[in-house]
């Protein structure tokens, strides 16, 4: 039955929040399992199921399921420069992530370096050099014929001796199931830690692209053993509202989430807690969209 448009029977009496439509809404963000059930265990046993006492019992859920899966990125200044390395799959957003990062820490006044080392595929270059444009950074990669090594060398001592605080580094991309992609990210990384030594901090950050849902588990799976990751950073994350398989990705193995992009701006870039993530995944003005 349908009245000026909106249909009544799928609405609570407050007329804004469905149980039903809500629940479509977590199994479209691809949420656990167990998550789903547990607010429909919760749902059920509500007396009066108003619109924001509905909303509450999600988000408390979503923010109780999200403890321990979201860490601020801390920066360590002390020891200068604090390594900050980018790995992940082709495509994933390493190299935007890199700079928004970049953007983020020169604008918070941390002197910062930016190094890349992804200038293999066509197009990279001229990537590097639009994003160049828009972004106020101490940028360089790594030139045709240069060795990777002697290169990554070059800046790192070049970081040290003119006291940066930060050094990011954006990585090649790997390629799940192709070791050897894998080994020569691992040995960036080992000769970049061999480097700065062992006082100086060194953050190893995930790029997962929110879009891929589910295969994020298979790629930090093929990951986790060769390089240790600290970080989660979700990238694209504007782009889809399947971000539960993110989120258990981060709990499974531990990995804090770090941060998101959600744009391809230089400036998408944001820091999220639980609160504001839970925000993001329970967004009420979505559920008038839900197929019902
Ligand atoms: N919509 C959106 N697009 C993004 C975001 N981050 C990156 N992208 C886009 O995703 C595509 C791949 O991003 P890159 O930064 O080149 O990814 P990469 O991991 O460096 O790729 P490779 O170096 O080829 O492995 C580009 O078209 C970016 O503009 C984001 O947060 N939102
Ligand atoms: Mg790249």
């Amino acid at each position: 039955m349908s009245f000026r448009g909106v249909n009544f029977l799928n609405f609570n009496k407050d007329g804004i929040i469905d149980e039903k439509r809500v629940i479509n809404l977590l199994l479209n963000k691809q949420l656990e399992h167990s998550l789903i059930e547990k607010i429909k265990g919760d749902l059920s046993l509500m007396k009066i199921k108003s619109s924001s006492a509905i909303e509450k019992i999600v988000k408390q859920n979503i923010v109780e399921y999200l403890r321990g899966c979201i860490k601020s990125f801390e920066i360590d200044t002390v020891s200068y420069p604090h390594v900050i390395a980018l790995i992940g799959v082709n495509g994933s957003g390493k190299t935007t992530t890199s700079f928004k990062m970049a953007n983020l820490l020169t604008n918070l006044e941390y002197k910062t370096s930016l190094v890349s080392c992804d200038i293999v595929r066509p197009g990279a270059l001229f990537q590097f050099n639009e994003l160049c444009k828009k972004v106020a950074v101490d940028a360089d990669y790594k030139k045709k014929g240069e060795k990777i090594f002697n290169f990554i060398e070059k800046k790192i001592n070049f970081a040290i001796e003119n006291k940066y605080d930060i050094f990011v580094l954006d990585t090649p991309g790997i390629v799940v199931g192709n070791k050897a992609t894998l080994d020569y990210v691992s040995e960036i990384i080992g000769s970049v830690k061999d480097l700065i030594g062992k006082d100086r901090s060194f953050s190893t950050i995930f790029i997962a692209d929110a879009n891929l849902g589910g295969d994020i588990m298979s790629q930090i799976m093929f990951l986790k053993n060769t390089v240790k990751i600290d970080g989660i950073f979700i990238s694209k994350f504007e782009t889809t509202s399947k971000i539960g398989q993110i989120l258990k990705a981060a709990k499974t193995f531990k990995i804090p989430i770090t941060g998101i992009g959600n744009g391809i701006s230089v400036t998408k870039i944001d820091k999220i807690t639980p609160d504001d993530l839970s925000n993001m995944i329970f967004n009420v003005k979505e559920l008038g969209n839900e197929a019902h």
